[in-house]
């Protein structure tokens, strides 16, 4: 357990209550907090030195912290389609950033996504920012939607300025002088805050989708200039021949945005690396300074003491770590993200390192609201392990790259089955970073045949637009 871990292992010990009995007329309000491509450099999670997010850490101290929690696929749209309706990529077909859901009206007769169950149910829904990939949202899922100013290809583009030493519009990164409150997560953050403060006459579920870090990794000067943020960084742990353990077919399969390949970002010194992770550190914090309007909103309103909190990124995000620029992998940079449900009837300050899913999230919410089962969710709810962070999870944590290459993560190992065959293995308990392949090793036979058991069983062919 890391010193945050236990400090907020203690602080559970103090603070945890009973839960009382849920009827219809005290049906918890639920505020949905998604971040895009956040990985683990939040305060809590201890993923950076310089990492400031005094509100994410402020969320984890009054909710249970999952140290050990992925995503169902390492791109927005597929990752999201998979939480948002309950199902894996591999049984929904969703594999690319196109289509979305709400260009896939068959698929959202054969599904229903959480906002519309929850809508189905009673609840007055809400959502600003990016909560469907490209700010797509499906008809029926929300009663009151908010301002969208991200629509994604417009991402806070007036705050951009052309700058001919960073190859593409959206791989850039640094401050802006910008006016804050134009940024667009300052203007979602602004919209909730306001239906916050008002009073609702139904159980409400309000969502709200940051979109940093994403990149470009913009924020404001008065961010970016923070001592925290400058300076020579830590840069991540990089083995320079960490990929020749790997299968050529993997190679070909992981994307690295051209020109942000790790070779230009080590030119000169690190000159771009160190650039990068202070723009991402930035960002972070940035995004954390939102959240924590947000935060406070609720706790001066009237709602506080009956509105869970789920708060996550859709994926996680390599900053170099194996070699590797942004997502679409399924290593651990790619795959883990910040996970806290906060229960204000619940534990505290409490930590569980099982390994768990973003599938979980919707059959959880489910459960802790009282709402009718919805039978096509394939995910296993983590009301368990918020009522005891060390209960038995014999679950794994699984995660699809495209149609048939899937990832298998449990408490102590990472496969890899890519649908050529090939496999990686990673021992997490000697091997943090993944930089030892014990596929092929002989000692390693019973463990492959034991985690492949676990692969998941279809394979649905990508869905037609
Ligand atoms: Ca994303
Ligand atoms: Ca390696």
């Amino acid at each position: 357990m890391t010193r945050v871990g236990i400090v907020l292992f203690f602080l559970g010990a103090l603070c945890s209550s009973l839960k009382g009995d849920l009827t219809e007329q005290n049906r918890p309000n639920v505020l949905f907090i998604v971040v895009d491509d956040l990985n683990d450099w939040v305060g809590c999670l201890d993923g950076h030195p310089n990492a400031k997010t005094p509100h994410i850490d402020r969320l984890a101290s009054e909710g249970v912290l999952f140290s050990n929690a992925h995503c169902q696929s390492p791109i927005c749209n597929p990752s999201r389609t998979s939480f948002l309706f309950g199902t894996r990529p591999s049984s929904n077909g969703f594999y690319g950033n196109s289509p979305t859901p709400a260009e896939s009206p068959s698929f959202r007769e054969e599904f229903v996504s959480l906002p519309r169950h929850f809508r189905r149910n009673g609840y007055k829904t809400f959502t600003t920012g990016k909560l469907y990939h490209a700010s797509q949202l499906p008809e029926d899922d929300f009663e009151v939607v908010g301002p969208r100013p991200g629509q994604w290809i417009e991402l806070d583009k007036e705050v951009q300025v052309d700058r001919p030493d960073h190859m593409h519009w959206l791989w850039d990164f640094g401050p802006q002088s910008y006016d804050e409150t134009k940024f667009s997560d300052y203007v979602d953050a602004s919209w909730i805050i306001e239906q916050l403060e008002e009073d609702h006459d139904r159980p409400f579920f309000m969502s709200i989708g940051f979109y940093r870090p994403h990149v470009p990794f913009f924020s404001p000067e008065r961010i970016y200039n923070q001592p925290e943020f400058s300076g020579e960084l830590q840069l991540p742990p990089v083995k320079a021949d960490d990929r020749d353990d790997i299968s050529a077919y993997a190679q070909k399969l992981i994307y690295s945005p051209h020109p942000a390949s790790h070779g230009w970002m080590e030119a000169k010194n690190n000159l771009k690396w160190q650039e990068a992770l202070r723009a991402y550190l930035a960002c972070v914090h940035w995004t954390d300074e939102q959240l924590g309007r947000v935060l406070n909103a609720l706790q001066n309103s009237a709602h506080a003491d009956n509105t869970l909190i789920v708060f996550f990124a859709d994926h996680g995000f390599h900053l170099g770590e194996k070699r590797h620029w942004a997502k679409w992998t399924l290593w651990e940079r790619s795959t883990r993200v910040p996970l806290i449900i906060r229960d204000p009837k619940g534990l505290c300050g409490v930590v569980s390192d099982r390994p768990v899913e973003l599938l979980g999230i919707y059959p959880t919410l489910v459960e802790m609201c009282g709402l009718e089962e919805n039978p096509k969710l394939e995910g296993q709810s983590l009301v368990p392990l918020l009522e005891d962070p060390e209960a038995d999870w014999p679950h794994p944590a699984i995660t699809t790259l495209y149609e048939g290459n899937h990832s298998v993560r449990t408490a102590r190992w990472r496969y890899i089955h890519y649908a050529n065959g090939d496999e990686e293995l990673y021992d997490h308990w000697v091997d943090p970073h993944e930089w030892t392949n014990l596929a092929s090793h002989p000692d390693y036979e019973g463990q492959l045949e034991s985690l492949s058991a676990l692969l998941p069983k279809t394979n649905r062919p990508q869905v037609a637009k």
